[in-house]
């Protein structure tokens, strides 16, 4: 019998609930919830995928101590001994976790409260340190709480939406489609998009501000003084619910609107348009994400937002308000459990003796943190220099994603005790554990999670654990019982520690914070598993008819008011004559993180097979470094070798690479080793958007293609780029220098039996090498290699490791690399739910195709998730500027 669970995407804090089945012989496939309040039903291409990552390859299924293989009790033991023994010789100080807004909350709460109740330290942060953490403290700053004040619909009712810091099209794709359907519906309403680069999501944006890097509070700072001299402040609101206008006024006022064009770098034209239409328009909502969070003055560029939308009384009511968007799935979740090294639990402050009593008295706790701990950058410098001595990482990749990675990897490497909780045998970081413990992974995990409009909803289990895995909270707990605190985790199902949480939320609250989900305090067995997606606050017996926070004050500092926080824009070009380039990371469409799950699907791979720098053209030129070139991008920290995207969307002096290549899938592409940990000063937040780096070409004799059945082996040539594909893999690769024997290169990094000898040639006079190595009829291998990069079609070749060559005219044309009349080539692939490519697209245009739905009817592009809409439009427009120039 089939059995269809109810569960939530694991991916981005949009939180869309998921349909999963399981048929009888083991196959997954998932589909989106239609009575998911976040999705409707919709799911963009991560979600559609998920099935497809779901597979055992790779996982780690027993425990490990030194790289071999342990039980469960002996690798418990073990870490509770070390971290014991390090405590009572070193001081709670000297241990630490590093966890992740991908930890569900019942896996946040155990550990938020084992090291700030028992351990007696704060010195747990997470990877929302490099995500949310500006967010938190600018929303603290202003409400006196980390409070996000509206919800998803907010969206579809505005006039307004203004989007910035986010690539809202790539990275919420289903809150994106939610606002384009709503802009669809009624035209009228206007979409602003600020971002230094043209991404996708300006693709219905009405205007885009291409904004110098971190000239956000600049902008925002002249549009309050617009504001003001315009009449827009809502004086009742602002006397009524708020402090510190005057102060705010009198920093803006010194603000002129020449500066403002001068640090924005924007036209005139363009800025009073957008202050204009904020002006003249009430219904506005601000989502911000990582151009905003991810920067030294990110902390400063909400409050600025936040005092735009305080000073018009704009918040909290149908169509109104700043929109923090979270990232990860339970980011947010993590914020409810206080998981951040400078927050305690249910949004208490940790600063606040009474607070700290009250979880004190609430855990019965021996012994509770009394400051602050140390936040990620400053966690794992203390790592390095020996302040901290075991280490217990979970969820989470440190030595891809954070800032300065090669001396975080370092520090790791030299800690003396360093414990990986993760599903992966084999990645940046679990390569460096001492003790490695399996987790269990998405469809095997139970919990909660919260999304970015407070939205908490179940992630269920339809998949039984593989081997011995175990889930996060359990790990946590057993450790806590090893060290002594046996009667605070006597948990035997995450409902208990939900409901803990849920009771903690509501202890001697009475209003006086904004979490409080007290009706569930009580939450156990099946109704636990019978949750249904709810907003936060759910206070018990009081219903609460109102889901939205502050329409009418009621803020969480002392006297109930909110603060305006003066912020003055800083000067944020850090480009020097040795480093004249700006480095901004950020993601792409079909990768989540460090590929650690969407690397396993060969359709995810297909959007984006290699990490690249978008760079602008005349840049491109200074440089000499041609289309699909190899370019090297360098700062004092470190250097990364990616392939040159040359794109009119990039502004000039400016390169954008993104953050989620590791050592697993490409030879020199962390990038997190170029950029430095440079951090907010208010929330310890790193900077990745604004690098100064050094760009040359990377200079090589040659380059090559090829596709493989088995796996490569690490490949030695001065770059390479791996890649799943459909029947196996991609590699992407580049050679300083001939290699002695290309045919025996080949065997080796495709394992190739030595007696299979290859087809093909090598011509002298081009350089050009072409080997295909056959089993029978199947391919086994194919490797095209040339001194300039090479020209075959990538999904032909791919095509072909599926294909059957029965004949020797098929196997020679597989050498030759050009697809036969018979079968033209795709192009890459733009629609990844049907493998359409770009040259598909192109010819549909070309026979009429005039629309996004007329590609649809025709092609099926774009009419399953999605996410790919924006890119096709792009394509059908451009083919229909080119046909009528
Ligand atoms: N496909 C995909 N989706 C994801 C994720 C993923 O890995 N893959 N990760 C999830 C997570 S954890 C997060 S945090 C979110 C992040 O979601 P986003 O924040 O939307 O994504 P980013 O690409 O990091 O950055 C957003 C944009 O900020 C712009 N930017 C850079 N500097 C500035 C600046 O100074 N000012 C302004 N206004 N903009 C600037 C960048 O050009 C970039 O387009 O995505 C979530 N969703
Ligand atoms: N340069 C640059 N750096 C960045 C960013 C950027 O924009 N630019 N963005 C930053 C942001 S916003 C974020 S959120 C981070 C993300 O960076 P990371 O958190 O480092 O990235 P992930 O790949 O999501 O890492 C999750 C790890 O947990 C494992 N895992 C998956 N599920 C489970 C589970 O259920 N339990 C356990 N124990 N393990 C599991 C995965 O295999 C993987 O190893 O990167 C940050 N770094
Ligand atoms: S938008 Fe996509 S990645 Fe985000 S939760 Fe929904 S399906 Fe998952
Ligand atoms: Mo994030």
């Amino acid at each position: 019998m089939e059995e269809a669970v109810k569960t939530t995407c694991p991916y981005c804090g949009v939180g869309c609930g998921v349909i999963a089945t399981v048929a009888d012989n083991g196959a997954v496939s998932v589909r989106g919830d239609p009575d998911h309040p976040a999705n409707y039903g919709r799911l963009c291409s991560k979600g559609s995928a998920l099935a497809e990552t779901l597979d055992l390859d790779g996982r780690i299924l027993h425990p490990e101590i030194g790289g071999q293989r342990a039980s469960w009790d002996e690798a418990l033991d073990l870490v509770a001994e070390r971290f014991a023994r390090t405590i009572a010789e070193h001081g709670p100080d000297s241990v630490a976790f590093y966890v992740s807004g991908q930890l569900l909350t019942e896996d946040y709460y155990v550990a938020n409260k084992l090291m700030k109740g028992f351990v007696g330290s704060a010195n747990i942060d997470t990877n929302s340190r490099l995500c949310m953490s500006s967010s938190v403290a600018g929303h603290r700053r202003a409400f006196g709480s980390d409070t996000v004040p509206g919800c998803y619909e907010d969206l579809e009712l505005a006039d307004l939406v203004v989007l910035t810091g986010s690539n809202l099209a790539w990275c919420h794709p289903v809150l994106y489609q939610r606002l384009a359907a709503a802009k669809a519906k009624r035209p009228e309403m206007k979409v602003v998009v600020i971002d230094p680069r043209r991404t996708m999501t300006a693709d219905i944006a009405d205007l885009h501000l291409a904004i110098r890097p971190d000239a956000d509070v600049a902008l925002f700072v002249g549009l309050f003084s617009h504001l003001v001299a315009n009449n827009a402040v809502d004086q009742n609101y602002v006397a009524a619910h708020t402090a510190g206008f005057p102060e705010v006024f009198a920093a803006s006022a010194a603000v002129s609107f020449g500066e403002v064009l001068e640090r924005t770098g924007l036209p005139a034209m363009q800025l009073r348009e957008f202050y204009r239409l904020f002006t003249a328009t009430e219904k506005v909502v601000t989502c911000y994400s990582q151009g905003v969070n991810q920067s030294s003055s990110g902390t400063d560029k909400v409050n600025a937002i936040l005092n735009c939308h305080l000073a018009t009384g704009r918040i909290g009511r149908p169509g109104m308000g700043p929109f923090s968007l979270t990232g990860q799935p339970n980011a947010m979740g993590g914020r409810e459990v206080g998981g951040l090294a400078n927050m305690l639990a249910a949004h208490m402050a940790i600063e606040n003796a009474e607070d700290r009593d009250r979880v004190q008295r609430f855990w019965r706790s021996p012994a509770m943190a009394e400051k602050p701990g140390l936040k990620a950058v400053d966690l794992f410098q203390a790592v390095a220099d020996g302040r901290v001595r075991a280490l217990w990482i979970m969820a989470t990749n440190p030595v891809v994603s954070m800032p300065d990675a090669d001396a975080v990897e370092a520090a790791i490497k030299g800690c003396p005790f360093v414990v990986v909780s993760d599903i992966l045998k084999d990645t940046d970081t679990v390569r460096h554990a001492d003790v490695l413990l399996p987790s269990l992974g998405w469809g095997e995990k139970d919990g909660t999670v919260t999304n970015s409009e407070r939205r908490i909803s179940r992630q269920r289990p339809f998949l039984a654990a593989p081997g011995e895995a175990r889930a996060d909270w359990w790990q946590l707990a057993e450790v806590a019982r090893r060290m002594g605190f046996a009667e605070a985790f006597t948990y035997a199902a995450p409902a208990e520690i939900f409901s803990e949480h849920a009771a903690l939320s509501a202890f001697e609250n009475a209003g006086s914070r904004d979490f409080d989900i007290g009706a569930h305090a009580r939450l156990i067995g099946q109704a636990y598993e019978a949750l249904a997606p709810f907003q936060w606050p759910q206070p018990a017996g009081r219903a609460r008819a109102e889901s939205r926070f502050f329409a009418d004050g009621g803020f969480y500092h002392a006297d109930g008011k909110a603060r305006f926080v003066a912020v003055r824009p800083v000067d944020a070009d850090r480009t020097c004559a040795d480093y004249p380039f700006t480095l901004n990371t950020g993601r792409i469409r079909d990768q989540w993180h460090t590929m650690t799950r969407t690397g396993k699907s060969a359709r995810l791979s297909a959007h984006i097979a290699e990490p690249f720098a978008e760079l602008h053209p005349r840049d491109a030129i200074e440089l000499g470094v041609g289309n699909a070139c190899l370019v090297e991008i360098e700062s004092p920290r470190g250097k990364a070798v990616v392939r040159a995207l040359i794109t009119e969307r990039q502004a000039r002096g400016s390169i954008f690479v993104p953050m989620h290549w590791t050592d697993q899938f490409a030879a020199n592409a962390r990038i997190d080793a170029v950029v430095p940990a440079i951090t907010d000063l208010v929330s310890g937040q790193p900077a990745s958007k604004n690098v100064a780096v050094a760009a040359r070409r990377f200079k090589v004799a040659h380059y090559a293609f090829a596709v493989s059945h088995a796996k490569p082996t690490e490949a030695d040539a001065a770059y390479w780029a791996l890649a799943k594909a459909d029947g196996g893999w991609r590699l992407e690769l580049a050679f300083a220098g001939p290699v002695e024997n290309w045919a025996d290169w080949c065997r080796r990094v495709f394992s190739i039996p030595k007696t299979v000898e290859p087809l093909g040639y090598a011509d002298a006079q081009t350089g050009d090498v072409r080997l295909a190595f056959f089993d029978g009829t199947r391919l086994l291998a194919a490797f095209f290699l040339a001194c300039e990069p090479v020209a075959v079609a990538r999904n032909w070749a791919i095509a072909q490791l599926g294909a059957e060559h029965t004949n020797m005219r098929k196997r020679f044309g597989l050498v030759a690399g050009r697809p036969g009349a018979d079968k033209p080539d795709p192009g890459a692939t733009i629609c990844a739910c049907f493998g359409v490519g770009v040259n598909q697209i192109v010819a549909a245009v070309r026979s009429g195709c005039h629309s996004v739905e007329a590609v649809g009817v025709a092609l099926n592009a774009g009419t399953n998730c999605g996410s790919c809409r924006a890119e096709i439009r792009g394509i059908v427009d451009g083919c229909l500027a080119t046909a009528a120039e």
